[in-house]
């Protein structure tokens, strides 16, 4: 049952045509958007808040000043997760919008950032025109989205709905090391509030596209109705460093070269299997990492996706089969880690289709799409009826400091997550 029709309504309700005309202020959301951009910029101009760094608490206290600002009522969960309640007139569940802050190490400007910073947005717009919704609103900040320093990604928001035991997550070990519990108690963001503290009414994500598709077709809204599945795992290879003059390649056991052969192989995989198919290896390290020595270790990591289950079973399949082959032909010793494994979600169709509706009533074109990148939406979606706002990436670029959207497409977007949180709380 879509959401429309559990909400009692055959489609989008009509509006309150007063509020018909409400618009968010471009110029406050550029404004809070470059605020947090400038913390943890790198020489490059990339945004550098990993997970439960320093930057990373950086922005969540600007957040939280913001949430207060607005009026408010804050609470952190044991995972550090951040939501800043709005009440309406009514207590009854509330509908929640957010997304995540911390960023990849190259991140861009607007990844997570616009969705956190555009629910607050539509909330001051409805704060400045008076306008009380029946309904709570909640602003969610969800705690290491990336999975970048620690794995898996969306860890805050898969914790949430009770996807990952919290003991496991705080027990987490990062790829530097350090102890999520630790690092969460560390920067002050492990909170008390109990997981779930909200079970949503409804849950909308805006987010830039972070693909090239709305760029390509000139579209200025995508009605996000799915996401792909995402299949994460750490290969560490134990060969034997030898010398690099002196050792007849039919001695070696060389964990560099099985390294390289696991890039070449996953793109191999992607390219039989076609299609929607995507392999990256984007971690590699190697022991001593020297140039006159045969490495002796080498860890690299396995990022493989499909929108198909099924597909994405078979290519892990095909990348475990040449792992043993591997292992046989270069005499080494090769050891597998799941780092995160989520199936492909639907979203609710229902929201998708309010999505196109307030677009539409907007004069913005619309496409319906799936998400080539994990977000929380899909943890929400094990929970409440979910579905996720796009707004175009120039070039299709992300993850990468040149990162960018238009201004008047991130302005659109927000808009159109006014109207579809306004709607879904009346
Ligand atoms: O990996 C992802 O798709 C997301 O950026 N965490
Ligand atoms: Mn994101
Ligand atoms: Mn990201």
């Amino acid at each position: 049952m879509s959401c429309c029709e559990r909400h009692g309504a055959a489609g989008p309700v009509a509006v309150d045509p007063a509020l018909a005309g409400l618009r968010i202020r471009p110029e406050r959301l550029l404004g809070r958007l470059e605020q947090l951009a400038a913390i943890g910029r790198t020489d490059e101009g990339a945004c550098c808040r990993l997970a439960l760094t320093d930057e990373d608490k950086a922005g969540r206290d600007l957040l939280v000043s913001w949430m207060r600002e607005l009026g408010l009522e804050v609470r952190v969960d044991r995972i550090g997760n951040v939501f800043g309640l709005r009440r309406g007139t009514e207590d009854l569940s509330p509908v929640m919008s957010g997304s995540h802050i911390d960023t990849v190490r190259t991140g861009g400007r607007f990844d997570g950032n616009l969705g956190v910073i555009g629910a607050l947005e539509a909330i001051e717009t409805l704060n400045d025109a008076g306008v009380r919704t029946r309904r709570p609103l909640v602003v969610g900040v969800f705690t290491n989205e990336e999975g970048a320093r620690f794995a898996p990604d969306m860890m805050g928001s898969l914790v949430y709905v009770g996807g990952l035991p919290l003991k496991e997550a705080l027990d987490t070990v990062g790829i530097d090391g350090k102890r999520v519990g630790d690092e969460l108690a560390r920067i002050g963001y492990a909170g008390d509030a109990g997981l779930g503290l909200y079970r949503p009414h409804a849950f909308v994500e805006l987010h830039i596209e972070q693909g090239p598709v709305l760029d390509i077709e000139g579209v200025r809204i995508g009605a996000v109705e799915s996401l792909q599945g995402i299949s994460w795992q750490e290969v560490t290879i134990t060969g034997q460093s030898n010398h690099a003059g002196t050792t007849p390649m039919r001695l070696r056991h060389d964990a560099g070269y099985c390294a390289a052969a696991i890039g070449t192989k996953l793109r191999e995989i992607a390219r039989e299997l076609g299609g929607d198919q995507v392999c990256t290896m984007g971690l590699v390290k190697l022991h001593p990492n020297l140039i006159n020595v045969i490495a002796a270790r080498a860890t690299v990591t396995v990022d493989i996706r499909n929108t198909d289950e099924a597909t994405l079973r078979e290519a892990e399949r095909r990348f475990a089969a040449f792992l043993e082959e591997l292992a046989a032909a270069e005499g080494v010793k090769i050891e597998t880690r799941r780092l995160a494994r989520f199936e492909p979600v639907q979203f609710d169709d229902g929201i998708a289709h309010l999505v196109e509706h307030h677009a539409g009533r907007l004069g913005l074109s619309c496409r319906r799409m799936t998400s080539g990148a994990g977000h929380d939406a899909q943890m929400l979606a094990r929970i409440c009826p979910t579905a996720m706002i796009f707004v175009p990436s120039i070039g299709g670029i992300s993850h990468n400091p040149a990162e960018d959207t238009r201004p008047e497409d991130l302005a659109a977007g927000t808009d159109v997550l006014l109207h579809t949180l306004l709607e879904l709380a009346s």
